[in-house]
């Protein structure tokens, strides 16, 4: 068995080596030509966002398109100094006691499978959480999580046509509920993976989680949600239905093809309501060998990773990392097998659908298919990890002879550089993508940039797929490490630019001087700023050793770009309050001192000018607002 694999592994990597897909050249002409299509010149705005995931900096990127140039970074799931997340009190307390988390695939909010520009939801694999940035303000307002019994939270977040849940799968398998221990070596017995279904609300984002699927200890991977005849369902690929335990690398590459799964969501939700589902840890947990027709397996080559889901919703291709071949799933077939019981077997009381009566056929495009988008004219584009390329062909209905030969399908491809994760086309799981660029992200630079040491950039490669031939386009370099990323029309969202004053409803904010200032009650100090052009007032505040501070600071400014910071040396606290924000901070004061406050937001020429001192007197000393026997120091 461990000979049988190893070969298997040896064959592939030798043939690295051999296939690919050959180097791009370009000419003086090609290389003008391609400059300029990527090229927004200074005052000029990009057409559209590319938001991509940051990985384990636990961040979201954004970046234009064409340019690829990088434009600003949300922070998720880590503390990000730059914007002062982490450090107010409402960011620290969505963070939790976390201080990264591991985004993987942001999925843009849908109405009728279209991007209704609100929401970005981004999974976190490591913590089991999900976060939601609200496209208004790009920023991050909510995280959920850790998900209850769910371990490894990387098969998300994959939205449903209109925003009505994030579906998730669990990566990993444990003993369930959490807490409980069991020896790994009784795995497959004891340990358990779920699904997931993430209740969107849909006026305001707010998630919860609504129901779960327990499902067999096998590493489920990357998935998708159904559209048009596939509405109400969803799948996903896994790669250890060996149910391995230790090595997987080599125990979970055992077999031809691991079962994946087909999950009616819409049975889902209607089995909880009709009471079929018992409650783990507070959430209604379906087992779907009690519940008919939640869930069915369908067998794929070969230890698949991405499994998407065509625009027309008919077609569902999965990329099977060990075989050089995409596998296009019928819908109407999978259908159909459904309906007549046309099925192989069953595993743990789940019907097994009978492979040849699914599928469509199995697409040659080269090794190591991982992911799969659409442009909505009928063509499909895979990255090849091993190959380091991206292929295009052709979505079924196919001819005869196409049928006959499917490389014949096989339309295109165009170097990568190198081993291509991930890739994205504008709108390609929606009903109506905008076709046109592709973004690979490559998981090796190898060499290509200028030499920065040993920890290495990601890179990202910009590629025109308006023609019939993939045109690469340009490059640039990620931060760690982008594994999927969505596209929006910049024209398809309206954030702000300013929070207005009056939707400012923080009861701490000031607006005037006379609103602003210090109060103390027993030992909880709490100080309510004004921030402004170039001042903070009051700029002094006066507190004894042992008391609660809290700062409340309201940046006043109702004019774009007009940012300012709050640095407290020597506390670890650094605040950014963007025009029309209030945000707020606790320390408990433990060491006397002057220490100087300051704005680190570059605000005006006489930004550093604007400061201020906490004084920290020792207790019964100062004046008597900070405590002590003194006359009042504040104004
Ligand atoms: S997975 S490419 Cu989350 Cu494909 Cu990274
Ligand atoms: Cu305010 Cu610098």
């Amino acid at each position: 068995m461990k000979t049988k694999s190893m070969t298997a592994l040896a064959i592939i990597i030798t043939a690295v080596s051999l296939v690919g897909c050959g180097k791009s050249s370009t000419n003086q002409a090609d290389r003008t030509a391609n400059a300029l299509a990527s090229y927004v010149a200074p005052g000029e705005k990009d057409e559209y966002y590319l938001f991509y995931s940051g990985g384990h900096s636990g961040q979201v990127f954004v970046a234009g398109i064409p340019s690829l140039r990088h434009i600003s970074t949300i922070p998720v799931f880590a503390p990000y100094p730059g914007t002062g997340y982490g450090f107010d009190e409402e960011s620290k307390k969505m963070l939790g006691n976390f201080t990264w988390g591991d985004v993987h695939h942001p999925g843009l909010s849908q109405t009728n499978s279209k991007y209704d520009g609100r929401w970005l939801f981004v999974n976190d694999n490591a913590n089991n959480r999900i976060a939601r940035i609200d496209l208004k303000d790009f920023k991050t307002h909510q995280i959920l999580g850790p998900i209850p019994n769910s371990v490894g939270n990387h098969g998300s977040s994959f939205i449903t046509e209109n925003s009505e849940y994030i579906l998730c799968a669990t990566r990993f398998s444990v003993p369930l509920p959490k807490g409980r221990v069991a020896d790994p070596n009784d795995y497959e017995k004891e340990f358990n993976g779920m699904v997931s279904g993430i209740k969107v609300d849909p006026q305001t984002g707010e998630m919860k989680v609504g129901w779960q699927i327990l499902t067999p200890p096998f590493d489920w991977d990357l998935g998708s949600t159904g559209k048009g005849p596939s509405s109400g369902w969803a799948f996903w690929t896994s790669y250890n239905t060996e149910m391995a335990h230790d090595t997987l690398e080599v125990n979970a590459t055992q077999k031809d093809r691991d079962l994946c799964a087909i999950v009616n969501w819409r049975a889902a939700e209607k089995a909880v309501a009709d009471g079929k589902a018992e409650m783990m840890d507070g959430v209604p947990i379906i087992d779907p060998a009690k519940v008919p027709g939640v869930l069915y397996f369908v067998p794929i080559g070969k230890s698949p990773h991405g499994m998407d889901v065509d625009p027309t919703g008919k077609w569902v291709v999965a990329g099977g990392k060990l075989q050089p071949a995409t596998t296009v799933l019928n819908f109407e077939k999978v259908q159909a097998a459904i309906n007549n019981k046309t099925f192989e077997g069953e595993f743990r009381g789940i019907p097994i659908l009978k492979y040849e009566a699914v599928v469509e056929g199995e697409v040659p495009v080269g090794l190591g298919p991982l992911h799969t988008q659409y442009d909505g004219k009928g063509n499909a584009y895979t990255s090849m990890f091993i190959d380091s390329c991206i292929v295009k062909w052709k979505l079924p209905p196919w001819s005869d002879a196409e049928k006959k030969d499917l490389t014949k399908a096989v339309l295109d491809k165009v170097p990568a550089h190198f081993s291509t994760g991930h890739l994205v086309v504008a709108g390609s799981d929606t009903a109506h993508p905008y076709g046109k660029w592709c973004v690979a992200m490559n998981k090796l630079s190898a060499g290509r940039h200028i030499n920065v040491g040993p920890a290495q950039p990601e890179s990202s490669q910009l590629i025109d797929i308006s023609g019939d031939k993939m045109k690469m386009i340009a490059e640039s370099y990620t931060e760690p490490e982008p594994h999927f990323a969505q596209i929006l029309k910049v024209t398809d969202v309206q954030p702000t630019e300013v929070y207005p004053k009056d939707e400012n409803k923080d009861p701490n904010a000031v607006w005037e001087k006379a609103q602003s200032g210090v109060t103390r009650n027993g030992n909880q100090v709490d100080a309510k700023l004004m921030a402004i052009r170039s001042r903070y007032n009051p700029d002094r505040i006066d507190a004894q050793v042992g008391d609660e501070l809290t700062v409340h600071v309201t940046n006043v400014e109702q004019t774009r770009d007009m940012i300012h910071g709050f640095g407290l040396i020597e506390h670890n606290i650094n605040m950014v309050i963007d025009p029309g924000e209030t945000k707020t901070f606790r320390i408990k004061l433990t060491k006397p001192g002057v220490f100087p406050f300051y704005c680190t937001n570059f605000c005006s020429a006489l930004h550093q000018e604007m400061q201020g001192y906490l004084v920290v007197w020792e207790p019964g000393e100062g004046p008597s607002s900070a405590g002590g026997g003194g006359s009042t120091a504040q104004k």
